[in-house]
Formats: structure tokens, C-alpha cells, sequence
């Protein structure tokens, strides 16, 4: 096995040829286009569609080097099953999940909105998690493909930096997994969330990762 050094915050990361997976968290409609869920809630979604070109790139780069790549979707069964009144009560009562929004019943499988924009679409070949959590390991097969895989590190991706890619980054730390967050090639509609989430993630010596920008895992991966 052959590693790579990316140059990353807060020390350099080793990237390690065949064991590492690329995971794209949940850059679906739903969070990412005006009139959406997302939208519906106060956010500005043109701080996630900023993510997308860059992320495309990042993507295309891992297909090349023959990197498994990994997509999650949030989201749940039509008849709500899988989503706790927790969860399922949030948010103003007209738009909460299952509703109807602009591109369907929101957060809801099957609903053109649940699904990842056009630009970031799934090519044969690559995982996709449906999870109804925040975290991509809660109530979904991630570890099995994982270990499946030989993997033992993930470029964390996606969307929103402080809410799904840091629970789920936490997660895969604990797990044993060593997480490059990439930090660009994450979104938040929230620019402080954005800063302080990728500031937590590298403090106390990383404290469960990593941090570089595209630019530099793309030149690791060449
Ligand atoms: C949220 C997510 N923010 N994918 N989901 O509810 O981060």
C-alpha cells in the first residue's frame, strides 16, 4: 500500500491508495434548489449551490483515480415509519417532512426533491446511503459497505457542514475511520456554522479529523 501526504490542517493527512472512500452527504434537491425545503425554512440555498462546482470536480478527480465514491440522501419511507416525532414535529407546520413542497412531498424517497442535483448525479458503480438520520451510519448498511471495501478513510463532502457532515464525521472517527473534511467541497447556510464547524473539526490536534481544500486532495489524487 502506497500513501499520499495532503497537505491539511491540523498536520499533513496520509492518504492511503485503496483504502479511502469519497462520501457526498445528501446534496440533494431538497437543501440545494430556491423554492425548496430548505428555502422554505429562511436559508439562503445559494451558499450550498456554491459547494456544487467545486464538489464536481472533486468527484470527477476520485472517479479517475478509481476512488470508491459514496452518496447519501436524507430522507423517509411515504408512510413516515422511519421518522420519530422528534424529528417529524420540527419547522413551521405547513413544511415539515412529508409535506408537499416545490419538487414534491419533502424528504420523502421516491420525490424528485429527495433526490441529488443533476450536476452530482450517481454513475453506475457508485453507493448510494439512504439514511434517515443526520449521521450516514444510523439505520443504513454504511459500515457493511465499508468494510466491504477495505475501506479505513473517508473524504468527508457535502451538505450541511455543521448539521450531516459533522455527525457523521464524528461518527466515522469513533468508528475508527480517519476523515479528511474538505472545505470547500462542504456548505452551510450559515457562514458562521461553516467556519466554526471546520475550526472544531481541527482543534486539539483534530480532534475527530482533518481539513483541506479540494485543490490539495485533487493534487494528492493525480
Ligand atoms: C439538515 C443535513 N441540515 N443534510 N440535513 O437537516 O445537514
Amino acid at each position: 500500500m502506497t500513501s499520499t501526504a495532503v497537505p491539511a490542517e491540523p498536520s499533513a493527512f496520509s492518504l492511503a491508495s485503496g483504502r479511502t472512500a469519497l462520501i457526498v452527504i445528501d446534496m440533494q434537491r431538497d437543501f440545494l434548489l430556491p423554492g425548496g425545503f430548505g428555502e422554505s425554512l429562511g436559508n439562503d440555498v445559494g451558499r450550498l449551490l456554491e459547494v456544487v462546482p467545486t464538489l464536481a470536480a472533486l468527484i470527477a478527480a476520485a472517479r479517475e483515480a478509481g476512488i470508491l465514491v459514496i452518496h447519501t440522501r436524507e430522507g423517509h419511507e411515504p408512510d413516515l415509519s422511519d421518522c420519530p416525532p422528534t424529528k417529524l414535529n420540527r419547522g413551521a407546520p405547513s413544511k415539515r417532512i412529508g409535506d408537499p413542497g416545490k419538487y414534491g412531498r419533502i424528504l420523502i424517497r421516491g420525490e424528485y426533491g429527495h433526490d441529488i442535483v443533476d450536476e452530482l448525479a450517481p454513475i453506475e458503480g457508485e453507493v448510494v446511503i439512504d439514511k434517515p438520520g443526520k449521521g450516514a451510519f444510523y439505520a443504513t448498511e454504511l459500515q457493511d459497505v465499508l468494510t466491504g471495501a477495505g475501506i479505513t478513510q473517508l473524504l468527508v463532502t457535502g451538505v450541511t457542514t455543521e448539521v450531516c457532515v459533522h455527525t457523521t464525521t464524528r461518527e466515522a472517527n469513533d468508528r475508527g475511520y480517519e476523515c479528511l473534511v474538505v472545505s470547500d467541497c462542504v456548505g452551510s447556510y450559515f457562514p458562521d456554522f461553516q467556519r466554526v464547524g471546520l475550526e472544531m473539526i481541527k482543534a486539539q490536534g483534530g480532534i475527530f479529523g482533518w481539513v483541506a481544500d479540494s485543490a490539495a486532495v485533487i493534487g494528492a489524487l493525480r
